[in-house]
């Protein structure tokens, strides 16, 4: 998180991590078709021939608040392949909230488990606590056969304490939903720190909302976040 305190300007920074394949960098491709031109600025994304992502993408959105406050998002993705840990350690430096991108897939469940560990750990190495960190996960690729059931999403969203959505982010299906539950959690952990609501005359309550409204979602955004399996971001979280 960055404060301009005089231009009232507060830009955070989202990162979108994930085993190798998942989707991330798909996921700013549709939000980027998703959002109108005067919300973003330009995708910016380094790839090789065969689609993975090198260093990072990023997606920078723009929001002006009913009260006082400019908000800037900056959206990244890590690069997913093994070899690229020290990148994904480094563009999780000041993270403010993440989504975790998973392959649906039965046969990418060793890798999705394996880079959820790998997050807690750069996470870690960056002085940042995963429990305290806002998190949504995503199940991603759900057009896709022998993916997990909808009963075991279910039963893991449960037993965990982070929102879960399901996408297909080739179509954009559960792409607005992840990244607004995204911004409300990161939001809300943000205002309980630094009373940022009061200090910027921003309404919280409708604080997501009309974000979602200058972006150009037509949809109801809270119907969007309430698409959550297991935990709703508008709901506080228990300590733990
Ligand atoms: N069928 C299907 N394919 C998808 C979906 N989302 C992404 N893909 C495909 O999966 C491949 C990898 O997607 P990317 O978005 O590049 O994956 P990534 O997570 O950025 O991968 P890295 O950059 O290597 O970490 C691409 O061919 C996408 O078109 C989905 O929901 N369904
Ligand atoms: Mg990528």
């Amino acid at each position: 998180m960055q404060l301009d305190f005089v231009a009232r300007e507060l830009t955070i920074k989202l990162v979108y991590y994930g085993p190798a394949l998942s989707g991330k960098t798909t996921n700013l491709q549709s939000l980027h078709r998703l959002t109108t031109d005067a919300s973003r600025g330009r995708l910016m994304t380094l790839e090789t021939r065969d689609d993975r992502t090198l260093f990072f993408d990023l997606l920078p959105l723009a929001f002006k608040a009913d009260g006082d406050l400019s908000l800037r998002i900056k959206l990244f993705t890590v690069p997913g392949q093994v070899i690229h840990a020290s990148t994904r350690r480094l563009v999780l430096q000041g993270a403010d909230g993440v989504a975790f991108i998973g392959d649906s897939q039965l046969t990418e469940t060793d890798n999705n488990r394996a880079s959820f560990l790998d997050l807690r750990q750069n996470l870690k190495d960056n002085g940042l606590d995963l429990r305290k960190m806002p998190l949504v996960i995503q199940f991603n690729k759900r057009d896709l056969p022998n993916i997990r059931g909808d009963e075991e999403i279910a039963q893991l969203a449960e037993h965990g304490r982070e929102p879960v959505y399901k996408a297909v982010a080739t179509r954009g299906d559960g792409v607005l939903e992840t990244f607004l539950g995204l911004v409300t959690l990161t939001w809300a952990r943000l205002d309980a720190e630094h009373d940022f609501s009061n200090k910027f005359r921003v309404k919280s309550e409708n604080f997501v909302a009309s974000l979602a409204k200058q972006l150009g979602v037509t949809t109801d955004p809270q119907g969007l976040i309430a698409a959550a399996v297991g935990r709703d971001p508008r709901t506080r979280r228990e300590a733990t």
